[in-house]
């Protein structure tokens, strides 16, 4: 993935989520949905470091992670919409989509529910001698569940091509990582089960794309896992209707500094990989997409009622 498309998927990311807001604050979608505003560039900065046979695992904040990928953000809107043209078929919603042509093995609602997913798909992957290395996304607060700890220390002793990619928003729901956590850093934890670890600015794109790359090479030579904590700020509430008592306007105010995606354009502006009229050119076809992904949504139909039972394997 080229700098400047790494940039159109932050982007992306970024506008479908605030649509996403806007369109609950309007009534027009349904349901819940957790955005990852300000959190754009570790989705990005992975899917750039991966190659097209490798995995991704997700939880409930999971939109960007998928459109990292390369989801259809008119597809991804439409099973918020609850339409047929949805990649659940309008069933799913928001934390229930796949597709694993993009290499995307789906949200969890279960805080912690996919990180074994991710070990089982890693060990396929091993079992059959292929080239694949999974990635889990998961949050601060889900290292918290015994399931982290049994899956890594299972991975760390199978030698898994897996990477435990956690996400340190700062906040698990409204309690901080500081009241959340009895030692400082999510990767402290890879100690435990003698696994390689690093903490990452996960709003630098390029950091999160070097860590993970390196994290990949380690996995394909055999080596097994590695821990990596993106530390970042989730800007939006938790989900819908937060409103996010638990902290302090000043707070933000200060994280919205350090967002990754001026931060970004600043980066290519100075390393003259695109000057001011290519980034807006590249603003202005992303903010039409998302237009046209809404418009998409909107007129697709919703599912039919005789087709109830199908695609349901239960
Ligand atoms: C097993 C389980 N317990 C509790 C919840 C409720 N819950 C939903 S999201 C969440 C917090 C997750 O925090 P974190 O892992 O840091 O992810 P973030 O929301 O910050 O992205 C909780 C407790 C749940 N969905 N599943
Ligand atoms: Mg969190």
């Amino acid at each position: 993935m080229d700098l400047l498309t790494c940039y159109a998927r932050m982007l992306t990311i970024r506008l479908f989520e605030e649509a996403v807001e806007r369109l609950f604050h309007e009534g027009r979608i349904g349901g819940t949905a957790h955005t990852c505003i300000g959190q754009e560039a570790v989705a990005v900065g992975v899917a750039a470091a991966l190659q097209p046979q490798d995995a991704v695992t997700s939880n409930h904040r999971g939109h960007g992670h998928f459109l990292a990928l390369g989801a259809d953000p008119g597809r991804l809107m439409a099973e918020l919409f609850g339409r047929a043209t949805g990649y659940s078929r309008g069933r799913g919603g928001s934390q229930m989509m796949m597709d694993v042509r993009c290499g995307f093995y789906g949200g969890n609602g279960i805080t912690g529910g996919s990180i074994p997913f991710a070990a089982g798909l890693a060990l396929e992957a091993k079992m059959r001698g292929s080239s694949r290395v999974v990635v889990c996304f998961f949050g601060d607060g889900a290292s918290n569940q015994g399931v982290f700890h049994e899956t890594l220390n299972l991975a760390a002793l199978w030698k898994l091509p897996v990477i435990f990619l956690c996400e340190n928003n700062g906040y698990a729901m409204s309690t901080p990582v500081k009241r959340g956590l009895a030692c400082p850093q999510v990767a402290d934890r890879a100690a435990a089960y003698h696994l390689p670890s690093s903490r990452v600015d996960g709003n630098d794109l390029l950091a999160v794309r070097q860590a993970v790359a390196e994290a990949r090479q380690h996995a394909r030579a055999g080596q097994g896992p590695t821990l990596l904590e993106c530390r970042t700020y989730r800007l939006s509430g938790h989900s819908r209707g937060d409103r996010r008592e638990y902290r302090q306007a000043h707070e933000e105010t200060e994280a919205w500094q350090r967002e990754p995606i001026l931060r970004f354009a600043a980066q290519l502006r100075d390393q003259q990989v695109a000057d001011e009229a290519a980034l807006r050119a590249c603003q202005a076809e992303v903010r039409q997409q998302i237009e046209a992904a809404i418009r998409f949504a909107e007129e697709s139909p919703l599912p039919e009622i005789a087709d109830v039972a199908t695609g349901v394997y239960a």
